[in-house]
């Protein structure tokens, strides 16, 4: 059955792979399915027809057959469960790689969201510059205890899991901010998840989008 799923028609990143179609399209990839790509203009975000599929007008969105899906953690467990090599095979390990997900996406995407919010949409208020510090503290505390449950793993929980692809693709978003640097195991993870085949197809094929003439 064909897979489709939305993308910026142009990302704001300029193709650095930080919108979240990547995380969707390096599930796709690891697990070697096929998949079309409908580019959405921030307009079209908000209309009728793109609401249906998404109630908050916000990309990706993920289509197979009769099944409409949004939020990525929703729709990397879609293709993870549907397909060998994103969970492994052992009850407790799966679960455990799941839970991997959920903390990537509640606990520690929210305050990197936050960061990057403060700088983009906030630097112009007259009290960002004393609120950044705070925001950048609290993205380290998670980090801290991030690191230090990984130590010198590979991955967090035994082999490479949907639960390090999450985890991955929410840390990237820290690559512009320098932050990574003062974690490096961390920042070693996330270059472990970038050197995955999977992972460079997917970023290749979302670069392609955002850098054409
Ligand atoms: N919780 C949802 C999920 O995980 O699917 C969040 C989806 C979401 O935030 N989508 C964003 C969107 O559609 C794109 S990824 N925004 C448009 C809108 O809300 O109107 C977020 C994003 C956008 C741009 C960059 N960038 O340019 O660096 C990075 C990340």
């Amino acid at each position: 059955m064909t897979i489709t799923i939305t993308a910026f028609e142009r990302s704001p990143d300029g193709g650095m792979g930080l919108a979240r179609d990547t995380r969707v399209r390096w599930a796709l990839e690891e697990v070697g399915q096929p998949y079309e790509v409908r580019l959405v203009s921030f307009r079209a975000m908000k209309e009728p027809a793109h609401l249906a599929l998404h109630p908050f007008g916000q990309i990706p969105t993920y289509q197979e057959g009769d099944l409409a899906l949004f939020e990525t953690g929703a729709i990397v467990f879609r293709i993870a469960e549907r397909h060998a090599g994103l969970l492994p095979k052992n009850a407790n390990a799966r679960a455990r790689a799941i839970t991997w997900m959920f903390a990537a996406l509640n606990t520690v995407e929210p305050p990197i969201l936050e960061l990057a919010n403060a700088k983009i949409l906030e630097s112009d208020k007259p009290w960002t510059q004393e609120r950044l510090p705070l925001v950048e503290e609290r993205v380290r505390d998670r980090l801290q205890q991030l690191a230090a449950r990984l130590g010198d793993a590979d991955w967090l929980d035994g082999g490479f899991s949907a639960g390090d692809l999450m985890m991955v693709s929410v840390l990237l978003r820290l690559k512009p901010s320098g932050i990574l640097k003062g974690f490096p195991n961390l920042a070693t993870y996330v270059a472990r998840g970038e050197a995955r085949p999977a992972y460079k197809r997917a970023f290749a094929a979302q670069a392609a989008v955002n850098t054409r003439k």
